[in-house]
């Protein structure tokens, strides 16, 4: 384990450059006036200090050769970099108290950066917390992904309805990145592929692209905690390859001069709002074509700078992480590269990408497995599909046919293509085919990736098929977000446990210590008051600090069940108009989602959550009993609030659905106590924390596969259920929305005549049952107190640095800087 890094700089030194930074970079002498810009001079501050251990880093593993791991992901969501990377260095009180000497406060600065909301959801923020872990680890690696003008939209409520706005997080630039005009790509696409026959009887293809885009880098550097490493992301802008037409200009001809440029400059213009599914089909496929051959081409080029024409090396020196299929062209361009460029035979250069690529599965949704037309792949890589034609060949022919002699079925089930109308490219298949190791996310969807979704290339492939359980980088989401609980922490546990997550079970020995569960609950205690601050000034709602504080953050999506505690929350309040003396500890719940822009029923279920939390919180009647806030514009610093106030964790998607989760880890991690279905990580959450400190409901993996093969009818829980029924007619009505009766229906009839999909109604009562188990352990103030203790104390599983070392261990084997082997 390496030793403490020493502070690089003192306060006075610190200071002394802000202030230079903002007399020089940005000519400010009102500093008053101005947060923002200080808050762009301690960025470049920090970067002073970032960059020269950037090179340093990049001198160390040239001169030892490291291997190096590229993680290629269509999504990043970093969330804000300042704080993190000031606690990374050991900057943090230095530049707290170098800006309270300007007189402004440290949190204030922060609100004025914006967030990277590069990505939609669990996958792009799994890929922020590896980044972190794997500078933190000190590991050789860089983060490829595209540099969209706008990440994720922003999101408002407008009578209870979402509405999308751009972000524009860069609008006046970002401190945290640097422009690589000497790593600029040019990449072709479209066009023909001429066969040209050789002396010797074989055939040279040519591919003659139709245009060529120009890839241009802009490197996000990634500090280690408390290590020597700094790495970097390297996102890819395109922009047209030529510059604009100017003899066009001045002939007056102002758009059509710019029209390639904007055609262009669209590739990397957006990131697509969809969580799960997949639309704007052409556009998406070419963002990610695009940023695979400008990340494969960069890998190539940083290799040779070492090796030069000898390939020898490459599978030794380099390996290539798929996030989900969305980089899987980046196989092909590779083997194109490879047999067209480099003149490799077939043979060869499949054995090569069979030792580089690895892929990880995040889902196991049908709807989510990326599929791309053929005829598409035709016209933007006609190349590309003839390696995809040949490396299927082979795999039927001299893999499958060999398992399966005469199985034309299985051949069908397993083929890369898929047949019917519109013949289809299984992106899955492809990276299974190629890949070394596949990988689930969750011990229970490692496993149904084996049983269920690749059952044959299980069979096919032995040891192909592995997990890695998720995890979060214990920096952003305790030391950062929760500095309260970090600091009583601190005072308990002797190693740094931000680095050592384990070692929290030393603090499971106070969880019965009554001055530790005071201290403890009490700085829950103000992080609840500070939410609720946050919450009347984003709503305008009041919440009591005193009540219990439930969150449900996440993606909105019918599998995730927002609507499950939602039809809950009904019931509730159905109990409590009955009786307003109805035995229950006021609850505040609070939600937090973005739904895809296209996804009807996902906003219907934000419109309807709003609805509802409108009439309940100003229904004096329930004494503010119970209150619903839904928190608009969901993102990485909104999760960074909310996370540390929070009592309980809502996870109830239906079994088998949530491939993962990682918000279950953070919130449990900062004292949250999970409600819970048997899916994703929950199962492994369970395990960590045991039954007591947990409460876990509903239909397990095996019950819901029962439920669907004894022919599920929602209306047995309709007409068995009074409860159920009296919440879903409840919704025809115009209770909730006065005067436009039948304007919340959509989530009855999807639950009822829709077929409930997502079997809610099969779990609501066990889940009211845990709900009412919850409650009554709420009221015992030292069992809840100690539920949560243990729930910090036993998270030591769930650092992203756990899953890095797993990936290390078993699918990456690298070596990290300095170590002695
Ligand atoms: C999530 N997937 C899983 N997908 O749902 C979650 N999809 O269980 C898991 O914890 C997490 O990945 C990390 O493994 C996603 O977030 C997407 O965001 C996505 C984006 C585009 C297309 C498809």
């Amino acid at each position: 384990m390496a030793t403490a890094i020493k502070k690089p700089l003192t306060t006075a030194q610190f200071k002394k450059k802000v202030l230079q930074h903002l007399n020089f970079t940005s000519s400010q002498d009102d500093l008053a006036q101005n947060p923002t810009a200080v808050l762009k001079a301690v960025c470049l501050t920090v970067n002073e200090v970032v960059y020269e251990k950037l090179t340093e880093t990049n001198k160390y593993h040239k001169e030892h050769k490291s291997r190096s791991i590229n993680y290629l992901s269509l999504e990043y969501l970093m969330g804000r970099m300042l704080s993190n990377n000031l606690h990374n260095l050991d900057l943090f009180d230095v530049a707290q108290k170098a800006v309270a000497s300007l007189g402004f406060e440290i949190e204030d600065i922060f609100e004025e950066g914006h967030d990277l909301a590069l990505g939609n959801g669990g996958l792009g923020r799994l890929a922020a917390c590896f980044l972190d872990s794997l500078a933190t680890m000190d590991f050789n690696a860089v983060g490829y992904g595209i540099h969209y003008e706008h990440g994720l939209f922003k999101q408002q409520f407008h009578q209870g309805r979402q509405i999308e706005t751009p972000d524009e997080w860069r609008e006046y630039g970002n401190p945290w990145e640097v422009c690589r005009p000497e790593a600029v790509q040019y990449i072709p696409l479209f066009g023909h592929v001429e066969s040209i026959a050789n002396n010797d009887g074989s055939v040279k293809k040519v591919w003659h692209s139709g245009q060529t885009i120009k890839g241009v880098p802009w490197d996000v550097p990634i500090v280690g905690y408390n290590s020597k490493t700094v790495n970097v992301l390297r996102l890819w802008e395109s922009r047209a390859s030529s510059h604009f037409d100017w003899d066009q200009f001045n002939s007056g001809a102002y758009q059509d001069a710019h029209s390639a440029q904007n055609h262009a400059e669209t590739i990397s213009k957006v990131l697509y709002p969809n969580d799960e599914t997949d639309a704007g089909k052409e556009l998406r496929f070419i963002q990610q074509y695009f940023f695979c051959a400008c990340s494969i081409k960069d890998i190539i080029k940083r290799y040779q700078e070492q090796f030069g024409d000898d390939w020898s090396q490459f599978s030794k020196q380099v390996v290539i992480q798929l996030n989900d299929t969305h980089p899987t062209i980046a196989i092909l361009e590779l083997m194109r590269t490879l047999i067209d460029e480099y003149d490799f035979a077939w043979n060869d250069a499949f054995a090569m990408c069979r030792e580089i690529f690895a892929y990880t599965n995040h889902t196991l949704l049908p709807e989510a497995l990326e599929k791309w037309s053929v005829a598409l792949f035709d016209r933007v890589l006609p190349r590309h599909l003839e390696i995809l034609f040949s490396i299927n060949e082979f795999f039927l022919n001299e893999e499958v046919a060999k398992l399966w002699p005469n199985d034309h079925q299985m051949r069908g089930r397993l083929s890369i293509i898929e047949e019917g109308p519109e013949k289809m490219v299984r992106m899955a298949h492809l990276c299974v085919v190629t890949s070394f190791k596949v990988n689930g996310v969750a011990q229970i969807h490692s496993d149904l990736v084996k049983s269920d979704l690749f059952p044959e290339f299980n069979q096919l492939y032995p040891n192909k098929l592995t997990n890695v359980t998720n995890g979060v980088t214990p920096r952003r989401w305790l030391k950062a977000c929760n500095p309260e609980l970090s600091k009583l922490l601190d005072s308990k546990v002797k190693t740094d446990w931000a680095k050592n997550l384990s070692s929290l079970s030393t603090v499971a020995k106070f969880a019965d210590d009554e001055k530790f569960q005071q201290e403890f609950m009490s700085i829950k205690h103000n992080n609840k008051v500070k939410l609720a601050e946050e919450i009347l000034a984003s709503t305008g709602v009041v919440v009591s600090p005193d009540a219990i504080f439930d969150v449900q953050i996440k993606r909105l999506h019918e599998y995730k069940r927002q609507h499950l505690s939602f039809l809950h929350i009904l019931a509730l309040y159905r109990r409590l108009l009955a009786d307003p003396d109805y035995d229950m500890h006021p609850r505040v719940y609070i939600f937090g989602a973005k739904a895809a822009p296209g996804y009807y029923l996902a906003k219907e279920i934000i419109y309807a959550i709003n609805k509802v939390a409108d009439k309940i919180n100003n229904d004096d009647r329930i004494n503010g009993k119970l209150k619903v806030v839904f928190m608009p514009n969901y993102r990485v610093t909104l999760a960074e609030k909310i996370i540390p106030a929070a009592d309980v964790s809502e996870q109830i998607s239906t079994a088998g659905k949530e491939a993962s989760g990682t918000g279950n880890m953070k919130l449990a991690l900062n004292g949250a106590v999970t409600i819970g279905t048997l899916d994703g990580a929950n199962v492994e959450i369970a395990e960590e924390v045991g039954d007591d400190n947990i409460f876990i409901f509903g239909n397990t993996v095996d019950d819901i596969k029962a439920l669907a093969a004894n022919g599920y009818n929602p209306y047995d829980y309709y007409n068995n259920d009074e409860e159920i029924k009296a919440c879903l007619d409840w919704l025809h009505t115009d209770y909730f929305t006065p005067g436009k009766p039948g304007e919340l229906s959509a989530i009855a009839h999807s639950l009822l005549d829709g077929g409930d999909p997502y079997r809610l109604l099969a779990d609501f009562a066990d889940y009211a049952k845990a709900n009412t188990a919850l409650d009554q352990a709420y009221k015992d103030k030292t069992r809840w107190a100690r539920m949560a203790i243990i729930n910090t104390a036993k998270m030591g599983k769930f650092t992203s640095d756990r899953s890095i070392q797993d990936y290390v261990d078993n699918i990456w084997k690298l070596t990290p800087m300095n170590s002695k082997n």
